[in-house]
């Protein structure tokens, strides 16, 4: 069963998390007033105090080792379902293997991956792996319902990658959730005592029709990370010692949006983006990153230890987006004692 934050005795962290932000939620500019009247889209009013209803579960955000061996065999599924994206908000989305966003797969450079797309949607759709050197007219190719196709690369670059479905409009396609992850170990990669993955992206919340207008218009309803806004508040990422090191592994699929990620309370050590280190202790020591950039469609990975037990906020440092959902936590040790220091008011 999932642990709810009432449980964890964090009661508090949401409302602070919320008294952060705007006392009134509303997408900025894309009101009738705002925009002189005009037809641009409204935001979806979704309680960002509320719970998920008692059928959500959290994404696991603890990353596994890649699988033993260099040839991947991967059927995925392309599909379209009803999922909760917030509390109060059912809607249609578009997934990959009904996840929203789509499986993380990770492997190391050299693997084959061989990849069977199944089409079990009602309109068409595709797969584009940033991963992989081929033919786009041939492996991204369009498939309609029923129809299936083999999506076979060898990785040859290690980095964080975006896949998506390309069919046409992409927006639409990857606005809807048709998006997700592949880690390409770099070689060498050290052991750390905890990994973790978080991919922020954008969700647009309504019809079809009016998912769409939003994404047209930049105007998104929540930006969050691995799928729904303040998941990480509501089941934080914990087990976490103080001294022990923590990867993340940060890819930011947008589709339109970007992100500064910053945790609270720390500072990363090491920051590895789009296949290079940016920053090493070994070479740059004692250098330190506050914050990791990514625009759309860019991925890397931050590690960082933390001194002392505590609850830990990770945020996009774009503020405008916390009170859209980017915001988690990380319980540190022993952390009762802070969070009753944050109760006082940080
Ligand atoms: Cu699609």
């Amino acid at each position: 069963m999932r642990p709810t934050v009432r449980e964890l005795g964090l009661l508090m962290i949401p409302v602070l998390v919320a008294a952060a932000c705007a006392p009134t939620y509303e997408v900025a500019g894309t009101t009738a007033a705002d925009s002189g009247g005009s037809h641009a889209p409204q935001a979806t009013a979704w309680d960002r105090n509320g719970e998920p209803s008692d059928a959500w579960e959290p994404r696991n955000a603890r990353l596994e080792p890649a699988p033993e061996g260099d040839l991947h065999e991967i059927t995925i599924r392309a599909s379209e379902i009803e999922k909760e994206v917030a509390p109060g908000v059912e809607q249609t989305v578009w997934t990959y293997d009904d996840l929203f966003p789509g499986p993380v797969f990770r492997g190391k450079v050299g693997d084959t991956f061989r990849f069977t797309l199944i089409n079990d949607g009602n309109v068409g759709h595709s797969i584009d792996f940033h991963s992989s050197k081929v033919a786009p007219n041939d492996e991204m190719r369009t498939i309609e319902r029923g129809d299936e196709l083999i999506y076979e690369f060898e990785a040859k670059h290690a980095g964080v990658f975006m896949y998506h479905c390309g069919t046409d409009p992409v927006l639409q396609h990857t606005g809807m959730g048709q998006h997700g992850v592949m880690i390409i170990d770099p070689p060498d990669l050290p052991d750390v005592d905890h990994e973790f993955w978080l991919l922020q992206h954008e969700i647009y919340m309504g019809s079809m029709n009016e998912q769409y207008d939003k994404m047209e218009a930049a105007a998104w309803d929540a930006v969050v990370f691995n799928g729904y806004p303040y998941q990480y508040v509501h089941a934080p990422l914990d087990g976490i010692e103080p001294d022990e090191r923590v990867r993340i592994w940060l890819m930011n699929n947008g589709p339109s949006e970007q992100t500064s990620f910053h945790v609270i309370g720390t500072i990363f050590d090491t920051v590895y983006k789009e296949g290079s280190y940016r920053l090493h202790p070994d070479r740059d020591g004692p250098g330190g990153a506050q914050a990791i950039d990514l625009p759309a469609s860019t991925g890397g990975f931050v590690e960082m230890t933390f001194d002392v037990p505590g609850v830990y906020k990770f945020v996009d440092h774009k503020f405008a987006n916390l009170p859209k959902g980017a915001v988690g936590l990380m319980l540190v040790g022993d952390h009762d004692d802070a969070a009753e220091a944050d109760d006082d008011g940080h």
